[in-house]
């Protein structure tokens, strides 16, 4: 191995969005545009910087070719064939105190040569900082197959298990024990899990059927776990009637819980799991630090941090917000409407956590209440807190300059406080009450983020939310959330629930005009 020094002009664009840099394939096939990106990350390590730092890298088996910069780090740790899921990438990081890793990844965003490609960085509390410029570059030729530690001129390859380090970790959280007899003692239940032929298929099969003994169930590649793009996994648990359908992304971060009779929204799956965790799950016997959402994820967990007398936060859109709250000690349990669920256990949300909260705490209800179902234990936390009805209209693709207007107009809109054409209106039967545009002040580090998201809060506390993605690959992707809090009437489906919400959303927002889009790509 060598180290060569190259120096490169900046990119246009490259920058971090929500989650890293995701871009097309083909972006990142311009000359040293990886490394450039790379060597960003280093250079803006934290003190004591790159030198000696020992560094984590995988990913979730995307086509990619990058040279490691040198930088004077003295260790690299690679998932064996370079796959590690994001959770266990960051599980990695914490269980061998690596000053952060590489996660070689597009996450739900469509993979292929036609597609997209990513770089998510993450240091030990899940922060991603990267900018700069690329400067020197080993050249060493490490293989990535069979585990071990490799010695090169200054520094070493270490390739690991890119399971063992999870599975020992999710096996302290979760009551194993009880799971396996709930499953001995239903040989009825059925659990279907998709993510097998993703980056979670080796975890999932260690974790599902070596560890529990469920039987190897597969079903098709589901990049990103939502209703449309996960239909098969809908209509298998549809017609085989299974009890708990889970699906993970490609990276294995995010989940989508539901059974044959019920979907379970990301937002009440999150408070769920609160809601139980002291009681059901080992990891918290001890006690709930606290609970948290992204800005936009439906307030569900706060009313049970209320009746628990925890603190509740609300960050900006992206886990990384998260991150600060548990290194603080303030925060247990959190998650985000776009299927991301996990906890202080690791720095990222977790995929295959989730799945297992849910069986956990399905084994757990079951003691009480033999045939607790997915459905019958969400309807008696309706019953008891309430219904936080929650959906999210995606418009991707969009010409950027249109989305941008649109945002622009909102953002006025807020500013101008209670004199303008929206507050005090009232828009198919809702009444405004107040718009802003959401500002995330760190009780931890101070730091500010600002224009998180216009929100638009009606009387009764329904709330419509716009804000444009940070993950898209190309245009943009424009997001509206809506919610609407009932007490009375639990079981309505979620679009009729919220129909005349959405038609205010799109009349407050003048989507229409601005962009030319009647219908959504996705509704969630
Ligand atoms: C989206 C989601 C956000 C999530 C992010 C990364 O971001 O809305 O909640 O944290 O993806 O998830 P945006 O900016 O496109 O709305 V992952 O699984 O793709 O790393
Ligand atoms: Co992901």
């Amino acid at each position: 191995a060598s180290v060569r020094s190259i120096s490169t002009r900046p990119f246009e664009g490259q920058k971090p969005g929500t989650s890293g840099l995701r871009k097309r394939v083909a972006v990142f096939k311009q000359e040293h545009y990886t490394e450039n990106f790379v060597q960003g990350i280093f250079t803006a390590m934290p003190a004591p910087g790159p030198q000696g730092a020992t560094v984590v890298v995988g990913g979730d088996g995307r086509p990619s070719s990058a040279s490691a910069p040198g930088n004077g780090i003295a260790k690299f740790i690679i998932g064996q064939d370079g796959i590690l899921s994001t959770p266990a990438a960051s599980a990695v990081i914490r269980k061998r105190e690596a000053d952060g890793g590489i996660i070689l990844t597009a996450s739900h965003n469509a993979g292929g040569p036609e597609n997209d490609f990513g770089i998510k960085y993450n240091t030990r509390n899940g922060w991603t900082r990267a900018r700069g410029r690329h400067r020197r570059h080993l050249r060493g030729h490490a293989h990535y197959f069979r585990v071990g530690t490799q010695r090169f001129e200054g520094f070493e390859v270490e390739v690991i298990d890119p399971v063992a380090d999870y599975v020992e970790l999710i096996k302290t959280i979760f009551d194993f024990e009880l799971i396996k007899s709930f499953r001995t003692e239903h040989a009825d239940f059925k659990l279907l899990f998709d993510g097998l032929n993703g980056v979670t298929g080796p975890y999932g099969r260690r974790i599902f059927v070596e560890e529990l003994g469920f039987p190897e169930t597969l079903v098709a590649r589901t990049p990103d776990p939502n209703l449309i793009y996960a239909h098969k996994l809908v209509e298998r648990v549809e017609k085989e009637k299974i009890d708990l359908g889970a699906a993970s992304d490609g990276d294995g971060d995010r989940n989508m819980i539901i059974s044959h009779d019920w979907f379970v929204t990301p937002s009440d799956s999150v408070a769920l799991i609160a809601e139980y965790a002291e009681q059901a799950i080992p990891y918290f016997k001890g006690g709930l630090k606290g609970l948290a959402r992204s800005m936009p994820t439906s307030c569900a967990i706060d009313l049970v941090a209320k009746a628990k007398n925890l603190e509740a936060f609300e960050v900006p859109t992206g886990w990384k917000f998260f991150g600060n709250l548990m290194d603080a000690g303030r925060l247990s349990i959190c998650g985000e409407e776009s299927f991301g669920t996990g906890s202080d256990h690791i720095r990222e949300k977790d995929g295959i956590w989730a799945v297992l909260a849910w069986l956990n705490i399905i084994a757990f209800a079951n003691k009480g209440k033999p045939g607790a179902s997915v459905r019958s234990i969400m309807s008696e936390f309706h019953h008891k807190y309430g219904r936080n009805y929650f959906t999210r209209y995606d418009y991707e693709e969009v010409e950027s300059e249109g989305a941008n207007k649109m945002m622009e107009r909102l953002r006025g809109l807020a500013q101008e406080g209670g004199e303008n054409e929206v507050v005090g209106q009232t828009f198919h039967g809702y009444k405004v009450a107040k718009i802003d545009d959401f500002e995330y002040h760190d009780p931890i580090d101070h730091s500010v983020s600002k224009k998180q998201g216009v929100r638009v809060i009606f009387e009764d506390t329904s709330r419509v939310i716009f804000r444009l993605s940070g993950t898209g690959s190309h245009g943009a992707t424009v997001r509206i959330y809506i919610e609407r809090y009932d007490r009375k009437e639990l079981d309505l489906d979620a679009q009729v629930a919220l129909k005349p919400l959405v038609d205010g959303a799109l009349e407050i927002s003048k989507l229409e005009a601005f962009t030319g889009r009647k219908v959504p790509t996705v509704i969630t």
